[in-house]
């Protein structure tokens, strides 16, 4: 059985990395790739590509887990709503339609995700034995949020919006969930070990409707994966002191901590999970010896439980890659 797998599902104290948005703009090897492909939905439709974008950085730094190289709003793409990425500008998403919505079926989903399958297919393929190779979800909440547009900057959403559609909103989440467990269900069936589920906004949900909103799409999702049998991360990014309630309420296999969330208290408050990442990304853009001190306050407080080395958020763009590499070296050296 692979690394990140086994540590999963076992509980095993073993050393095992890898990062977020490991495969992207920070590799020189991606950006080449990236300046001939300048459709990024049409990139992760090409599945030797998606595969070998996948491989760059296990090539380059031997971690132990790959994640496919692809992104949350596919699912978006494969439910008909048309999404671009414009230069500098992130994702676009066409104004959300809920009879067009409504009319999408299992069997097209599928179909129009079937070359991010094939990748994994590839990758498991080409990919050493010994390590996990990572598939991964938006949770319904995230996918949402940029479905229907509903986020005014960085750290705001449009509550009114929100308020006023309560109802449809609780029935494009019950759709997504579903849609959501057949794209797991296709992509362990392609070849992958483990599935992580990005809750990138779930910070911005109202304390009062983080039950609705976060607990009970993600609870609905991991219940899937436990009867399947898929090892599962939860990353319910920004939520604070509330991670222990989603630990408790939720139960993933593993969890990742942001970067806000102090290790001491992860360790005290989230019981029978794997622990994984909180590294703050900006650290890695700092002098090696406060990559180093940093790195120790995670190693140290996680000393003797299961704990995945990985980071609080998705590698920074103008991340050095030497300095990943240096990271990696210490993380395995540190006893
Ligand atoms: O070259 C480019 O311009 C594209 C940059 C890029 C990359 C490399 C985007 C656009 N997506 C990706 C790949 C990606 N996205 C992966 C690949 C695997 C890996 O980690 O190496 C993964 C796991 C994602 C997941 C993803 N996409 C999330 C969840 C994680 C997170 O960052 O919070 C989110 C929110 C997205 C949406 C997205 N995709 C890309 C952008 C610029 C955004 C928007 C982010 C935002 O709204 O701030």
């Amino acid at each position: 059985m692979s690394n990140l797998k086994e540590i999963l599902i076992n509980k095993n104290i073993c050393k095992s990395v890898w990062f977020m948005r490991q495969a992207g703009r920070y590799l020189p090897e991606f950006r080449e790739i990236r300046l001939q492909n300048q459709n990024f939905i049409n990139l992760c439709l090409n599945s030797e590509l998606s595969s070998k974008i996948t491989l760059q950085p296990i090539n380059r730094f031997n971690l132990d887990s790959a994640i496919i190289f692809s992104d949350i709003l596919m699912v978006p793409y494969a439910l008909n709503q048309k999404v671009e990425f414009l230069k500098n500008h992130g994702p676009r998403l066409e104004n959300f339609n809920l009879d067009k919505f409504l009319k999408n079926n299992d069997l097209d989903f599928i179909k129009k995700l079937k070359p991010v399958y094939k990748a994994i297919e590839i990758t498991r393929k080409k990919l050493n034995k010994e390590k996990s190779l990572i598939s991964f979800i938006g949770a319904p909440w995230t996918l949402l949020v940029y479905m229907i547009g509903v986020k005014q900057n960085k750290n705001e959403i449009d509550l009114e919006i929100i308020n006023k559609k309560k109802n449809e909103i609780d029935l494009i989440l019950e759709k997504l969930i579903n849609y959501l467990c057949l794209h797991i269900e296709n992509q362990v069936r392609a070849g992958a070990d483990v599935v992580q589920i990005f809750d990138s906004w779930a910070g911005l949900i109202p304390q009062e409707d983080l039950n609705n909103f976060c607990y009970s799409p993600n609870s609905k999702i991991v219940e899937f994966c436990r009867k399947k049998e898929i090892p599962v991360i939860c990353f319910p990014r920004g939520i604070k002191k509330n991670y222990k309630d989603f630990n408790n309420l939720v139960k993933p296999d593993g969890i990742n901590i942001d970067y806000n969330i102090d290790p001491k208290w992860a360790k005290e408050n989230l019981k029978d999970t794997v622990i994984q990442g909180g590294l703050n990304p900006k650290i890695l853009l700092l002098p090696d010896e406060e990559i180093y001190s940093n790195t120790k306050k995670y190693l140290d407080a996680f000393k003797g439980l299961p704990y995945v080395f990985n980071l609080g958020h998705g590698m920074l763009p103008e991340t050095n890659p030497d300095k990943v590499n240096k990271l990696i070296k210490f993380y395995r050296e540190y006893q």
